[in-house]
């Protein structure tokens, strides 16, 4: 079984939110938070501030852990993506469109539910309400959710250790 480490950032305020159109590589076309791979030698919220810089241009502070999300796939039996995500409403910076994402900011009324993961009405509605989650999330081969085991927990309870 192989498990990729990866991060997610949400950027938020009030009644805004920031996505990303990823514009190429895994979820391509698709709205979603900043994040990817963590690196040796870092901390998984290093990893955050790190890829939400590369991919947003902006520098987040204060992040919040809101949970630990499984990604498994009928297709890929032997992988498990673990997916850390933070929230936080503080940066530095402007959001400018990088190689791999373009930078938009969405009423929270108006989050693109339709083109994004379909995990992410799950969660994301909670972590603007300021909850946190955890669970396995399996894809089928239709890239439909199949069955998952998702759950809200107490934000004390989610460990964000690297
Ligand atoms: P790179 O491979 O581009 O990082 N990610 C997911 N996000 C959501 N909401 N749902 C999923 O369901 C996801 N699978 C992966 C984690 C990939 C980025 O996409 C996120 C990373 O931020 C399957 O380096």
């Amino acid at each position: 079984m192989e498990k990729r480490v990866l991060t997610l950032c949400i950027l938020h305020q009030k009644n805004r939110v920031l996505l990303g159109m990823k514009k190429r590589g895994f979820g391509e076309g698709k709205w979603n938070g900043f994040g990817g791979k963590v690196e040796e030698g870092e901390t998984i919220e290093e990893a955050t501030i790190r890829e939400t810089e590369e991919e947003a241009g902006v520098t987040v502070a204060n992040l919040k852990a809101h949970g630990v999300l499984e990604f498994r796939f009928l297709e890929k039996p032997d992988e498990i993506l673990e997916v850390h995500i933070f929230g936080t409403r503080d940066y530095t910076g402007t959001p400018t469109e990088s190689e791999e994402m373009r930078p938009v900011w969405y009423k929270v009324d108006d989050i693109p539910y339709d083109d994004m993961w379909p995990d992410d009405i799950y969660w994301l509605p909670e972590l603007l309400k300021g909850k946190c989650f955890e669970g396995t999330f399996f894809f089928g081969k239709d890239g439909g959710i199949v069955e998952n085991t998702f759950s809200l927990v107490r934000c004390a309870e989610v460990t964000t250790n690297s």
